[in-house]
């Protein structure tokens, strides 16, 4: 599944239906084109390629994994392909389209009312409509459950108060899926841009997904009609099930940064020429990066391939979705960090990709739980004792 076909040694390719490889390839294709030599500029000048999002919703890129109005309903391992391929590009594409996708289109289709999908879903997956999914807050963000956002009736409607932080598309989004404490739990909202007293700022100076908007949300008493409340979302569990289907896919991702740069340093190994008129890719330390970044890819493709059946067949645990995300994106991490060393100084310029991989990669192993809550997760999972909140 690497782009260069002669480094698939275990035939990965093989193990892909028609379909995932023709879903694969033509994503591969359209970033070749649309998205691979514009990607410098456009993160150097923190630039999100908005004019992109229609040509993403004719190729059916966004809510590939549904199939109702009409959208496509890939399986799992086809959309993970695009996941892959996406932040192959970088991850701030991705991460768009994740946010579109997992944690704006799917509570929609899960909880919404009927309302909410005629409204919402075609215009989401056409790429006419964008979403941002608000969970983070400024002093809540490994521990939503202490959010302090909150929605209280007023008649028929709902009231709500409280600021969101660090939000993927907050304000480029048309309608944002909030979530907040009312009498009744926690539950989600559909808040639309413009509705009065909701507000956003960007968040500026990030050296990390720099082609990607993030911001604040702001709510002063925003008054919203009983209508804008996900009928069928109810507790901490609706917002945590979002957010398995996006660490699904940045399982993927992860993956194809870490081939991006391990292609780039394979390519600038065999031709850097140091000491002896060798290139560098000639010397045992070299070769020795090499083979780690190229056996964990090829371990961590294993792992989402299995865990896209999983997902198919309804059995994949939400652990098991955690192992994925923390193992692939510290692949992907390291991969970056290795490929930054051996490009040298020109390691550090943006006439290649790998610095900013591994600045990207940085936000990838925080947002959607940090190496460490995931490593939590995992030790809740295998001893049965959750430590999240230890006793004083
Ligand atoms: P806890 O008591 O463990 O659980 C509450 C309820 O939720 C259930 N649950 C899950 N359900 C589905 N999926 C999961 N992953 C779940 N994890 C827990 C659980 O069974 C329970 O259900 P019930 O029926 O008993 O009520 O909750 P806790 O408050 O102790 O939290 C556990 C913890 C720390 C793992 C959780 O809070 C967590 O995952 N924290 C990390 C927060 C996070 O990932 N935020 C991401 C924000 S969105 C984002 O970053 C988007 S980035 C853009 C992009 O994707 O590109
Ligand atoms: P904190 O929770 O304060 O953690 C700080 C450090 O403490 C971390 O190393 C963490 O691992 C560690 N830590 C915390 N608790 C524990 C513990 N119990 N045990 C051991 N260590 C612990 N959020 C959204 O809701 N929607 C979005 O669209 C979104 N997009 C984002 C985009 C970007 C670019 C970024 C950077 C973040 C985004 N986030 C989004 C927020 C993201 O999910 C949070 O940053 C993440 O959950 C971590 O929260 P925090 O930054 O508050 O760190």
């Amino acid at each position: 599944m690497f782009s260069q076909h002669t480094l698939d040694l275990y035939d990965i390719d093989a193990l892909l239906t028609d379909e995932q490889r023709m879903v694969r390839n033509t994503t591969r294709s359209w970033v070749d084109d649309r998205i691979m030599p514009f990607i410098e500029d456009w993160a150097w000048n923190e630039k999100f390629p908005r004019e992109l999002i229609n040509e993403m919703g004719r190729l059916d890129l966004l809510g590939a994994p549904y199939s109702e109005y009409g959208l496509p309903g890939l399986d799992s391992i086809a959309y993970g392909l695009i996941n892959q391929e996406l932040e192959r590009a970088d991850s701030g594409l991705r991460s768009f389209v994740s946010v579109q996708t997992s944690l704006v289109m799917y509570p929609i289709l899960q909880w919404g009312s009927q309302e909410h999908k005629d409204r919402w879903i075609p215009l989401l997956g056409r790429g006419e409509a964008i979403g941002c999914f608000g969970l983070t807050e400024p002093d809540f963000g490994s521990n939503p459950g202490g959010m302090r956002t909150r929605a209280r009736r007023d008649g028929d409607d709902w009231i709500l108060s409280g600021e969101k932080a660090w939000i993927t598309n907050g304000s480029i989004a048309d309608v944002a899926v909030v979530w907040a404490r009312t009498d009744d739990g926690f539950r989600g909202f559909l808040v639309e841009s413009g509705t009065p007293g909701f507000s956003t700022v960007d968040h500026h100076g990030k050296y990390s997904l720099r082609a990607s908007v993030t911001s604040q949300l702001v709510f002063e008493d925003c008054r919203l009609p009983s209508t804008a409340l996900l009928p069928g979302a109810t507790g901490l569990k609706s917002p945590l099930g979002c957010l398995n289907q996006a660490r699904y896919g940045i399982a993927w991702g992860a993956l194809g940064s870490a081939m991006a740069t391990f292609e780039a340093a394979l390519d600038y190994a065999k031709t850097r020429v140091q000491f002896g008129g060798k290139p560098i890719a000639a010397h045992q330390l070299v070769q020795e990066k090499l083979a780690w970044m190229f056996e964990e890819i090829i371990k961590g493709q294993l792992l989402v391939l299995r865990m896209g059946q999983l997902k198919d067949q309804g059995t994949l645990r939400h652990e098991a979705v955690s192992v994925a995300k923390r193992n692939n994106v510290r692949v992907g991490r390291e991969c970056a960090r290795i490929a930054r060393e051996i490009h040298g100084a020109n390691g550090i310029v943006n006439e290649y990709p790998v610095m900013r991989h591994l600045m990207n990669m940085e936000t990838v192993s925080t947002y959607e739980g940090t190496h460490d809550i995931h490593t939590l997760v995992m030790g809740a999972f295998l001893t049965g004792i959750p430590s999240f909140d230890p006793p004083d």
